[in-house]
């Protein structure tokens, strides 16, 4: 054969293996297994990378990287701007809720040359994604039980799992309604707070930054929540701001789509749990912190199994919620010493 044509025939057979390994596919079709979601990013970030930079904030229990994609202008400085956090897949069957995080980082790495509005989001504020908070039960979801939610510790007696948003550090197993202590239970908050290592990495995050506003995407049920959950009383001081930001994302995805999406305090529109990742950011910060529990609304219309297809409609009505909220943020961002409610001064300096 001619040189030509072997080459040819080695760059099909490489074009063939770098789909098995890199690009969507196999169980778990066009939603990402961890090791897809890690090429995604890296690819992300070689491709853009003055916005993008990854950081590997933490192992996993099984020694999985748990990976935060910062998207800025001046990516690798440490700015004095609006910092907003954006989280996925505490829960591993929640898939969709990977796909929205991660995504939404994607439009605004490929659309920030092109649209001025995306630029002058990324331009003022940092924008920090972690779209995969508890890649062993995702993995566990894709290989073994689809139906899996929490991560894999092994509690003994033959029972696996902490609920990992169960297992954040205010008023952690304050009663028994909003988690178990049931290492058996679908909401076993663990045997202290942040006892998981994926609840510590986003904690050791958290407290290293300045975040301004944070989404914690969920699914399903179609609803926006905000802090209190562990109880049904008003959170202090940003009841109403939160309440009245959550009203402007939800008429912002009814736009897109024409889906409702319900909104309110987590604790009474819901049902009391306690041990979330919004509740105890709130507690710290006083920022606006909010569950997005994507669609669909009910288990008729596919409960935690999303098509493939519902993953751009998905994408397109979260995104103007998103970005909304990282131009409030913007707006309303003030440094951290003039900051007029900052809990975290009381737990964490002297
Ligand atoms: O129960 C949860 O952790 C979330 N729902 S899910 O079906 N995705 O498991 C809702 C958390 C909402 N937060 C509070 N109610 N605090
Ligand atoms: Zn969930």
């Amino acid at each position: 054969m001619r040189k030509k044509t072997w080459a040819v025939f080695i760059w099909i057979f490489l074009a063939g293996s770098g789909t098995l390994l890199f690009s969507q596919g196999g169980l778990n079709g066009a939603y990402h297994s961890y090791l897809e979601l890690e090429a995604d990013m890296l690819a992300l970030q070689q491709r853009y990378p003055h916005i993008v930079k990854v950081f590997d904030i933490g192992d996993s229990l099984e020694k999985r990287n748990i990976y935060a994609m910062k998207i800025s202008d001046n990516v690798a400085v440490d700015e004095d701007q609006a910092e907003i956090l954006l989280l996925g897949c505490h829960h591993a069957r929640e898939w969709i809720s990977v796909e929205v995080p991660f995504l939404i980082g994607k439009y605004l790495a490929e659309n920030y040359a092109v649209n001025a509005d995306v630029k002058r989001l990324v331009d003022q504020s940092q924008i920090w994604i972690v779209p995969l908070v508890n890649p062993d039960g995702l993995e566990y979801t894709i290989h073994v039980y689809r139906y899996w939610r929490k991560n894999r510790r092994d509690n003994g007696k033959g029972d696996f799992g902490v609920d990992l948003n169960r297992n954040y550090g205010y008023k952690w197993g304050v009663d028994n309604a909003g988690s178990s202590p049931n290492p058996a239970t679908y909401v076993y908050r663990g045997p202290a707070p942040f006892s998981e290592p994926e609840t510590q990495a986003i904690r050791d995050l958290f407290l290293r930054k300045n975040f301004r506003s944070l989404i914690s995407y969920h699914s399903f049920s179609q609803t926006i929540m905000y802090p209190w959950g562990y109880t049904d009383k008003l959170a202090p001081d940003k009841e109403a701001q939160m309440r009245e930001i959550a009203a402007a994302m939800s008429a912002k995805i009814q736009a897109v789509n024409g889906r409702l999406y319900e909104y309110g305090q987590s604790g009474k529109i819901l049902y009391v749990t306690n041990g979330d990742v919004t509740d105890w950011a709130y507690a710290l910060s006083g920022i606006p912190a909010y569950t997005i529990e994507l669609p669909p609304i009910d288990e008729i219309g596919g409960g935690f199994f999303n098509r493939e297809e519902d993953i751009t409609p998905i994408l397109q009505e979260s995104l103007p919620a998103a970005l909304y909220l990282i131009d409030r943020t913007i707006q309303d961002y003030r440094p951290l010493t003039q900051a007029p409610f900052d809990l975290r001064a009381l737990f964490f300096r002297k």
